[in-house]
């Protein structure tokens, strides 16, 4: 049985946002909104199916997709560049690689404790996210 992800998480910590938002070339006036920013994650898991619906009082963002699947991914809303998205199990983590025009782009989830954490990737930017159980 691999791990269960599903559930609503509020963000708590989030180390270098900023940094992240940068290398994906998000304006400045949208960075100073977005870090203000306190998102929620609705994280639906079915088998090998999955929803992610990041939540703000700015902007929502929701993905859909199975492990192993490669999709297409649009980002809309967030830098709005199209991806070549693949997810796949390593252990009980989830990693996730973004094929596209900027390099090393991805994420990574995983469970400790009774925490959710989020590692993003872009370029040479590493934010790292972490949620708790709402
Ligand atoms: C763009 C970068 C903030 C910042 C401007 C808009 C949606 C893993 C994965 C599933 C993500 C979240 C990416 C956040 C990038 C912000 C709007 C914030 C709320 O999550 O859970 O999509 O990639």
């Amino acid at each position: 049985m691999p791990v269960d992800f599903s559930g609503t998480w509020n963000l708590i910590s989030n180390d270098n946002f900023e940094g992240y938002m940068t290398a994906l070339g998000i304006d400045f006036a949208t960075r100073k909104i977005a870090k203000m920013l306190k998102p929620q994650k609705v994280i639906k898991q079915d088998g090998d199916s999955f929803s992610i619906h990041t939540t703000s009082t700015f902007r929502d963002y929701k993905l859909q997709f199975k492990i192993g699947e490669e999709f297409e991914e649009d980002n809309k809303g967030l830098d709005n560049r199209k991806c070549k998205s693949l997810v796949t199990w390593d252990d009980d983590k989830l990693i996730c690689v973004q094929a596209g025009e900027k390099k090393n782009r991805g994420w990574t989830h995983w469970l400790e404790g009774d925490d959710l954490h989020l590692e993003l990737r872009c370029e040479n930017q590493v934010c790292k996210q972490v949620f708790k159980r709402a």
